[in-house]
C-alpha cells in the first residue's frame, strides 16, 4: 500500500502560496523583519522538535504535564467533538487528548493542521495506526488559510485547539484578529482550547531561547537557508549570529539575527537586492508571555467564555478551555 493511500492525507498544496511579498516588505523596512512562518521548512520543523526537548525550553514539557492531568476532564466537559489542531507539528502532546477522547468514544475526528507537509504526513501515518477507529485527515495550510476553510465546513460539535503558546508569536493586533476569526469559525456551544506561556523572570526566559547546545541558534539561522532555497537567495549564514532577548516592557522574547559584516544579499526569484550593514539586525520572531486573567478578558471580548483554566504548580504555563 502506498503511503498516500494509507494515510489518506488531504493535501491542499495550493493553500501554501508563499509568494514572498512579506519577505520583500520585511527586508525593505527599517528595522528589518521576517515572518516566523519561514522557520518551518522540513529542517526547521525538525529543529523545533529538538528545541521542545531542550532542558532550558520549559514550555513543551510544562504544557504536556498540564495536559496529561486535565485531558480526561476536557473530554468529559466537551463530549465527543471534531478535534481541530492548529500548528499540530508532531502532535506529541495531542496524544493525551486523543487518548482521553478514545475513552469516551470509539469514533472521533481529528484534523491536524500544519504548514510543514513532511512532518504532517508522518504524524498522520503514525496516528492512523495508533487510533484505527478515528478519522484523521491532515491539512497543510497556514492558520489563516485553515480557518477560512473551516468557516465554510460544518461540524456537529467542534473543538479547535491551539497549543504551545504559538499565539505568542503574533503581534498584538494580529492576535486580536486571530481570536476574532477563531470565534467566527465556531458555532454556539463549540470549544476553543488555548495553551499560553505565562510571564516569568528573564532569568528563566532568556536561556530558554539561547540554549547552551545552540539548537535555537540553528533554528533561527535556518530561516535564511530556507529563504535561499525558496527564493534562490545567497544569504551567507556565517555572516549572521543568533540572539534572543526578553523585552520586559512588552513582555516578549525577541529573536534576532545580527549581521556581522556589511554586504549585499540577492533573492533572485523575488528580484530583490538588499543591503546589510555590520551590526544591523533582522527581527525574526516575537514570543509574547501572557497574563492569564488578561487573556481570559480578551477571549471574553470575542465571545469566548472561559469554562475552566489549568496551570502547573509554578504557574509557568496556562491552558484555557473556553466555549462560544
Ligand atoms: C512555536 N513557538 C510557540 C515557539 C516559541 O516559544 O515562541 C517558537 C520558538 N522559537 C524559539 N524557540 C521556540
Amino acid at each position: 500500500m502506498s503511503v498516500t493511500s494509507l494515510i489518506s492525507l488531504k493535501i491542499h498544496h495550493d493553500l501554501i502560496n508563499q509568494d514572498g511579498a512579506d519577505v520583500i516588505q520585511g527586508l525593505n523596512q527599517v528595522p528589518k523583519k521576517l515572518p516566523p512562518k519561514y522557520f518551518y521548512d522540513h529542517r526547521g520543523s525538525e529543529l523545533f522538535e529538538q528545541i521542545c526537548e531542550l532542558p532550558e525550553y520549559y514550555p513543551t514539557r510544562t504544557e504536556a504535564l498540564i495536559l496529561k492531568k486535565c485531558a480526561d476532564e476536557i473530554a468529559q466537559i466537551t463530549g465527543v467533538c471534531e478535534l481541530v489542531e492548529l500548528g499540530s507539528g508532531s502532535s506529541t502532546k495531542t496524544l493525551f487528548l486523543l487518548d482521553a477522547y478514545q475513552k469516551i468514544a470509539k469514533y472521533c475526528q481529528y484534523i491536524p493542521i500544519d504548514v510543514s507537509g513532511g512532518i504532517l504526513k508522518s504524524t498522520v501515518l503514525n496516528l492512523k495506526q495508533k487510533y484505527p477507529t478515528f478519522s484523521i485527515n491532515g491539512l497543510i495550510a497556514t492558520y489563516e488559510q485553515a480557518l477560512v476553510k473551516l468557516e465554510s465546513t460544518f461540524a456537529y460539535r467542534r473543538m479547535i485547539f491551539f497549543l504551545g503558546s504559538s499565539l505568542g508569536n503574533f503581534e498584538p493586533q494580529d492576535c486580536h484578529a486571530f481570536l476574532k476569526q477563531i470565534s467566527r469559525t465556531l458555532q454556539i456551544g463549540d470549544y476553543f482550547l488555548l495553551g499560553i506561556d505565562l510571564q516569568k523572570p528573564k532569568e528563566i526566559l532568556e536561556p530558554a531561547y539561547n540554549d547552551s547546545q545552540g539548537v535555537t541558534a540553528a533554528f533561527n539561522l535556518n530561516m535564511l537557508s530556507h529563504l535561499n532555497w525558496r527564493f534562490q537567495g545567497n544569504f551567507d549564514i556565517d555572516l549572521f549570529t543568533h540572539q534572543a532577548i526578553y523585552n520586559q516592557a512588552d513582555s516578549q522574547i525577541e529573536m534576532y539575527l545580527h549581521c556581522q559584516q556589511k554586504h549585499w544579499v540577492n533573492l533572485e526569484i523575488l528580484d530583490l537586492k538588499v543591503a546589510f550593514e555590520a551590526g544591523e539586525s533582522i527581527l525574526t520572531e516575537i514570543s509574547r508571555k501572557f497574563d492569564l486573567a488578561n487573556m481570559q478578558k480578551q477571549l471574553d471580548m470575542q465571545g469566548l467564555k472561559t469554562v475552566k483554566t489549568w496551570t502547573d504548580p509554578q504557574q509557568w504555563f496556562g491552558l484555557i478551555l473556553c466555549q462560544r
